[in-house]
Formats: C-alpha cells, structure tokens, sequence
C-alpha cells in the first residue's frame, strides 16, 4: 500500500506492548455503577440478574478469545486473564446487547460504560494473589453492604438480623470463576457411506470446551490444585 502523507500519524501510537512471558490481566469495571445500578432498580446489595448478565457477556467475551485462561468477577467488574504466549486483547461491550434476557422489565435507561485496565503479572504467585485479591475484595464489600458497620459484622447479622452469612448465596460471597472446561457432546450424524447404511443416523460423540461458571474459592491451593491446567505454561 503506497504511503499518504497522512501516514505519520501512525508514529503517535505508543509502543507500549506488554511485558512478554507473563500474565495479561484486563480488569473491567463499570463507570458510576452506583448510578447505574439506582436507576434500574438493582436489587441490593446483590441483584442476581446484574450479576448474571456480567457473567453472560464475560463468557461470550472469553469464547470469543480462547487466550484467556481463566476469568474472575463480581459486583461491576470482570477480570480476564490472557495467556502468557498470548499476543492479542480486545474489548467487548456485549452488556447492552444481553441486557433483555436478564432485565425484562426494566428498561435500560442508558448505556453502561466500562474503564478497562491492563496489568501484567510476572509469576504465577502474583496472578494468584491478584485474583485472591479481587475476591477478598467481594468478601469484604458482602459483608459489609450486607450488614453493618460494626467490627464483628458476621455476629451482628446473626444476632440482631437472624441473617448467617454463610447461607447467603454462594456467587455473591464468592463472585463468578470463568474457567475452561472439556464436555462430551453427543449428536446424531446422517451415514453417508457404505450404501446399505445410507440415511441411518448415528450417534457422534465429541468433546468440546466450553467455558463454566464456578462459585468457588480462588484464595489458597485448592483450586490450584484441582485445576492445574489453568496455570500450565504449555498448554
Ligand atoms: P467507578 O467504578 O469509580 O466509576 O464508580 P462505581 O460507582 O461503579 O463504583 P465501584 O465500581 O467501586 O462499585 C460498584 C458499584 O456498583 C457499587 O456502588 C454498587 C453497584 N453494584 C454492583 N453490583 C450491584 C448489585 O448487584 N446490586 C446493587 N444494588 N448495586 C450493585
Ligand atoms: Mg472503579
Ligand atoms: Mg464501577
Ligand atoms: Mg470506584
Ligand atoms: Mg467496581
């Protein structure tokens, strides 16, 4: 393609490629969702539907980009980890498109905006310790807009609202894990050939990946442990 004079313009884009070899972490956190979140009614402090919907765009976004490895949400953010060989991210607003399923009668008021930040980590230790971070993180924010302001907020539930916060629902105290996971699918397949098989069908089985929610906790071994393959620099 031959050069314009306007060409130059491309020097303004800043080199600022990632670090390579570690982990990518793009975090997605919705602009003034206080607001947003008064406007349509959300329920508080956890609105199932809001969170749902975060999760259904979250996992088209990571079916979309089979670089990321692992993702971590809760209250207006989303967190998705690339690769370390990955060379690529984009943004996706699916938000406004799901919006329907989640909230149907509630019409949206205005369109959500989201700040997006990038960050790298070098170790498999500080991916982990960012992830436990964001989850210590939706820990401390239930307890807190779930009760009150007092030291032993989870005594003070219990005694003086009857509420165990261990009975509160799992995705809200322990936000949304994204992760791969392989499944057997069966389906039933025309016989093309021999010819005295012709038009009987058949029952193919193969497997696919496909991308789970999870409710569990990312702090300590564990999962780590249970899901060695998320973290495998091979794979
Ligand atoms: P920002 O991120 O600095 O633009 O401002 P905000 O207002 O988005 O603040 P942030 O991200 O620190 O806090 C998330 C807000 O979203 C918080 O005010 C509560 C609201 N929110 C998130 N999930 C829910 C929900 O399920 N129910 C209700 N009622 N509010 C929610
Ligand atoms: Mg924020
Ligand atoms: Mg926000
Ligand atoms: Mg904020
Ligand atoms: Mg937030």
């Amino acid at each position: 393609m031959a050069k314009s004079k306007f060409e130059y313009v491309r020097d303004f884009e800043a080199d600022d490629t990632c670090l390579p070899h570690c982990w990518v972490v793009v975090r997605l956190d919705g602009r003034n969702f206080h607001r947003f979140a008064e406007k349509h009614s959300f329920i508080k402090p956890n609105d199932s539907r809001a969170l749902h919907l975060m999760t259904k765009c979250a996992q088209t976004v990571m079916n979309e980009l089979e670089d990321i490895v692992i993702a971590y949400g809760q209250s207006d953010e989303y967190s998705f980890v690339f690769k370390r060989k990955s060379n690529w991210f984009k943004r996706r607003a699916s938000y406004v498109f799901y919006w329907r399923d989640y909230f149907e009668d509630q019409p949206l008021l205005y369109p959500p905006g989201f700040d997006g930040r990038v960050v790298v980590y070098p170790s498999n230790q500080t991916l982990k310790d960012y992830l436990s971070w964001r989850q210590a993180d939706c820990h401390i924010n239930n307890l807190y807009n779930t009760g009150t302001l007092a030291a032993d907020k989870n005594e003070i539930l219990f005694s003086e609202f009857n509420i165990n916060y261990n009975n509160e629902p799992l995705m809200y105290r322990k936000g949304t894990v994204l992760i791969w996971q392989k499944v057997e699918e069966i389906t039933t397949k025309e016989v093309k050939l021999p010819a005295e098989m012709e038009g009987k069908k058949m029952a193919v089985t193969r497997t696919r990946n496909v991308v789970v929610p999870l409710h569990c906790n990312i702090i300590g071994d564990a999962f780590w442990k249970e899901h060695p393959e998320i973290l495998d620099e091979d794979s």
